[in-house]
């Protein structure tokens, strides 16, 4: 068992979950600065106006803002060959609507990448990640304004041009079709439907406002390409996507055709539009039938189809199922919810473990698009302890890892185009979902925790040799 030659292992963070740092070198205000901490059970908060003696996790995260040569060495010691991470949109533009970027920002990227590159660890950069410049959300509410447009681009137009012969491989907007759900409207749109406090996770919803939104980023998105190559053809942009796999709860048609119907609309919708560079024609039904209208600019068709992706990537954690069936319990999942699969185990936040559907998933993925894939997500999300001895012994993510990448492998069997792997929170870091230092993912504990106490010191895990051992080989031992 192995994988292509020149696969790319490595792994992924956000620049607002470990930066820290959030008011230096000219850094401006992101929406994730304005969410308090949460946990499995009680939600985070949004909260406009700071408060008082309130623990704001992204305000320090892990201090990888002052600490990101040290843990880029440590990336190297597993022998990492490609790093993703995402850069803050208000460290270049920290309002999001200046003209010039900030020099200050700039840099500190510049000598991230260069760290990178020493190492000769390949860059993959989001260039939007779950961090609209709060500024623009109180201006325009985010992203449901088409001047965000105008500014993305400007953001781009600096990174892309600084960064020219340095990175590569770059990716629009992280898990785009979680805007496909109320949760991602605030998260990924930065829209907030009304300026108060409110649980993260039961926002002031405006479907409308959020489709809306999402053609404003796809037309974002097309354009950012087409600018990409302009400035360097070299450059590969991708789409990024949450891929939450379901499968009918039962056999009955009306539960098949329940899941094809919520299929569309989370797991494909987005990457059909960023792939094939138009609309699919269920989205049309499912607008009419939720009365949502989508205003478009004459000549926005033209900019899809001549903007799409050079390749596709996303997330994958777990599977739920659909049902036609209303009085079924809701399961908790990752944005999606939908019904707990009776032949699967969930983790401690009840995300269904399911290695088999990553290696569907990829099979459908490629059967659709025929473009190169990379999972650039995925993990176990656990509390660890630090035992007597001071070892962190994570068999169980080392065991939730070695079933997906099998599962890669069978996948790359079956003819799919997989080129690279970068899992979840390589190293520890404050969870998107709950703002939780609990819910870890790491090769690497940081000794950070959720009452804000901790002195950020890193600890190599068990799945950290693990994981060397596994690039070492090239994905063929992995025991
Ligand atoms: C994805 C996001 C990440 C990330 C991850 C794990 O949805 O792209 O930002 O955090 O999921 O989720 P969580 O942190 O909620 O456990």
């Amino acid at each position: 068992m192995s994988f292509p030659k020149g696969f790319y292992w490595g792994g992924a963070t956000a620049a607002n979950q470990l930066e820290g740092g959030w008011q230096e070198g000219g850094k401006g205000v992101s929406c994730p600065d304005i969410c308090t901490g949460g946990t499995a059970t009680v939600s985070k908060r949004i909260t406009p106006v700071l408060e008082e003696g309130t623990f704001y996790p992204s305000h320090d995260a892990i201090d990888h803002y002052h600490r990101y040569k040290e843990d880029i060495a440590l990336f190297a010691q597993m022998g990492f060959k490609m790093y993703r991470f995402s850069i803050a949109w208000t460290r270049i533009f920290p309002n999001g609507d200046e003209e010039q970027p900030n020099e200050e920002g700039l840099k500190f990227y510049e000598s991230l990448i260069d760290e990178c590159l020493k190492y000769g660890i390949e860059p993959m950069v989001t260039i939007s990640h779950y961090e609209v410049p709060f500024h623009l959300t109180k201006k325009w509410n985010g992203w449901a304004d088409c001047r965000m447009i105008d500014c993305y681009l400007n953001f781009c137009k600096a990174i892309f041009t600084r960064y020219k012969g340095k990175v590569k491989y770059w990716l629009t907007f992280n898990e785009i079709n979680s805007a496909t759900t109320p949760m991602g409207g605030f998260l990924s749109q930065g829209i907030l439907n009304e300026i108060k406090t409110m649980d993260f996770m039961d926002q002031v919803d405006n479907p409308n406002n959020r489709f809306q939104g999402l053609h404003h980023q796809f037309v974002a998105s097309a354009l950012a390409v087409k600018m990409a190559h302009e400035i360097d053809p070299n450059y590969q942009v991708g789409c990024m996507q949450i891929m939450a796999t379901s499968y009918a709860l039962t056999c009955n048609p009306e539960d098949e055709i329940v899941n094809q119907q919520k299929g569309h609309l989370m797991n494909w919708f987005c990457s059909d539009v960023q792939c094939r560079g138009k609309y699919p024609n269920y989205i049309k039904r499912y607008f009419k039938d939720n009365n949502i209208t989508v205003h478009m600019e004459p000549g926005d068709d033209d900019i899809l189809a001549a903007g799409p992706v050079d390749f596709y990537t996303c997330s994958y954690y777990m599977s739920n199922c659909q049902t036609a069936d209303k009085s079924k319990e809701s399961g908790k999942g990752n944005i999606l919810g939908g019904v707990p699969n009776p032949y699967l185990k969930a983790s401690d936040w009840g995300w269904q473990i399911d290695p088999i559907g990553l290696r569907y998933s990829l099979n459908e993925i490629w059967d659709r698009y025929q473009k190169p894939i990379f999972v650039v997500e995925n993990g176990l999300g656990a509390y660890d302890k630090i035992d007597e001895d001071g070892k962190v012994r994570d068999d169980y993510r080392i065991d939730y890892l070695r079933s997906h990448i099998q599962q890669m492998h069978e996948a790359v069997l079956d003819g799919v185009d997989l080129r690279g792997y970068t899992p979840w929170g390589c190293i520890d870091l404050v969870s998107a979902s709950t703002g939780e230092m609990a819910k870890r993912y790491g090769f690497i504990f940081v000794e950070r925790y959720d009452d804000g106490t901790g002195d950020f010191s890193r600890r190599k895990k068990e799945s950290f040799y693990w994981y060397k051992k596994v690039i070492e080989t090239n994905g063929e031992d992995l025991d």
